[in-house]
């Protein structure tokens, strides 16, 4: 039990790394936590008109995610449905609560989508796809989040059949996972109710 909470502690630590922020201040760009949403995300790095600096916040803050349930699958072979629900959970916190950022974190999509590469890879995809259909249509990364965030439970409950309550920790995790998600998003809801959500490609050029 202590080396499970060790690992749910590790896994919290993992997705408490801010790319965005680290990322930023490598490439010399302003801090993301200083200018349109404010969000140290990589929607809001791609504000700098940055692609390069937006792709590699996205691969580090997802790859932060996959590793953390990795790392604790490793260190702990045969590790409980319960134990890593919570590992998946802590890194997902971590990213929303960093202890490197005073607890003021980000919105969790990018990390998300890294613990669903290593809980089940075609829910990812699956989830990944919903995201990018919406965002095409309708160019709102943050509509595309939180559609993508509303499908990855049910994907997950019909995808793993009439078997899906032997993976209920997941699926409970997954859950909670999703509404933080709309919670993290409720100043994005208001704006795209308002209709002054910012679209996709109209931040400024590079
Ligand atoms: O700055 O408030 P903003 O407009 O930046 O940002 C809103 C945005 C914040 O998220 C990000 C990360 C963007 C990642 C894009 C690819 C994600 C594709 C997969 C979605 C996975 C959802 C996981 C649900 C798990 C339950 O939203």
């Amino acid at each position: 039990l202590a080396f499970s909470a060790a690992l749910v502690l590790l896994a919290y630590l993992i997705g408490s790394v801010p790319f965005a922020v680290v990322v930023s201040k490598l490439m010399g760009l302003q801090d993301p936590r200083s200018y349109g949403s404010k969000n140290p995300g990589a929607t809001n790095v791609l504000r700098t008109g940055n692609k390069t600096a937006a792709a590699l916040t996205l691969l580090g803050d997802a790859a932060k995610g996959w590793f953390a349930v990795w790392l604790a699958e490793q260190l702990a072979p045969g590790i409980s449905p319960v134990a890593l629900a919570l590992v998946a959970l802590a890194a997902f916190l971590g990213h929303l609560y960093p202890i490197f950022l005073g607890f003021k974190g980000g919105k969790g999509v990018a990390t998300a989508l890294g613990v669903l590469v290593a809980i089940q890879p075609w829910l990812a995809v699956a989830t990944a796809a919903t995201w990018l259909i919406v965002a095409v249509f309708f160019r709102y990364s943050s509509l595309a989040s939180l559609v993508a965030a509303f499908f990855a439970p049910v994907y997950y409950v019909f995808g793993s059949g009439l078997a899906w309550y032997a993976q209920a920790p997941l699926g409970i995790a997954l859950a909670v996972i999703s509404a933080l998600l709309f919670y993290r998003h409720r100043a994005n809801i208001t704006r795209l109710v308002q209709g002054t959500e910012s679209r996709i490609g109209s931040g400024k050029k590079k």
